[in-house]
């Protein structure tokens, strides 16, 4: 199914009205811009992913409520949770858990945003920031999905993995994200986050996504004034995720 029929579907399972009266939908969100700009913060965005399109099968053993624990009390910034089944086998039920096991650090639900009613549903299942990604969206929709996201006190992440997606990031976002991923070549270049920093306003907190392994790397990225590092695989592919995120 597309993401599309998918959303459509679920909407006819649980109404917007009945997701309102979740418990999480009335929680105060944790922001994730705020986070990243405290004196000291890691910066670092520590995704829970058990599979990708590029990898495969990267860790079905890991529990959701124990590596995000571990991450959080590793001191990452942000926890990022997958709800994509179709290409990275997440689910809503691990943003609840992820949720529930950490309630005072921001979390992300990771997932492929096309409609409003996603936007209510990450808040009803206890997320705090959405994600955008530019290549998905028209300037209309983009605008439509941040202004709803706010307007329910979520922060906005939009990502781009190129100048001209720029166009697309509206007043409504929280932290700009580049993707370090070619999503055609699946090939990862951290120059992708360089070449554009100097592009991106000022206004934006700056975040850079994928493939990023070490200490090295990140201070490169900071130098290139990047407050923010949203790292998965290498955390998930070892034995022990949290233990690696503490390095
Ligand atoms: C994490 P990595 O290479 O550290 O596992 O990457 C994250 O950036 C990646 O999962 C991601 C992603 C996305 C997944 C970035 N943008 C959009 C799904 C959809």
């Amino acid at each position: 199914a597309t993401k599309k029929e998918e959303v459509a579907a679920q909407k006819k399972v649980v109404s917007i009205e009945q997701l309102k009266k979740y418990p999480g939908f009335t929680r105060k969100c944790n922001s994730l811009k705020e986070n990243l700009l405290k004196k000291g913060a890691s910066g670092i965005i520590a995704e829970f992913k058990q599979k990708s399109p590029s990898k495969g099968e990267i860790n079905f053993s890991a529990k959701v409520e124990e590596v995000t624990k571990a991450y959080n009390a590793a001191g990452a910034s942000c926890l990022s949770v997958l709800t994509d089944f179709e290409y990275f086998g997440g689910t809503l039920a691990n943003l609840a858990k992820a949720r529930e096991a950490n309630p005072d650090i921001p979390i992300l639900r990771k997932d492929f945003m096309i409609d409003t009613y996603q936007i209510v549903e990450a808040k009803a299942f206890g997320a705090d920031v959405i994600l955008l990604i530019a290549a998905c969206l028209s300037k209309e929709e983009a605008l439509e999905l941040a202004k709803k996201a706010k307007e329910l006190g979520l922060d906005v992440l939009m990502e781009i993995h190129n100048a001209e997606e720029l166009e697309i990031v509206n007043d409504y976002v929280d932290v700009v994200g580049v993707n370090n991923r070619n999503l055609k070549t699946f090939e990862v270049s951290v120059e992708t986050s360089v070449e554009l920093s100097q592009l991106i306003p000022a206004k934006f907190v700056k975040i850079s996504e994928s493939g990023l392994a070490g200490a090295a790397e990140i201070n490169y990225l900071k130098e290139h004034g990047f407050k923010g590092f949203l790292i998965g695989e290498t955390f998930m592919k070892t034995g022990d995720p949290g233990a690696a995120c503490k390095k």
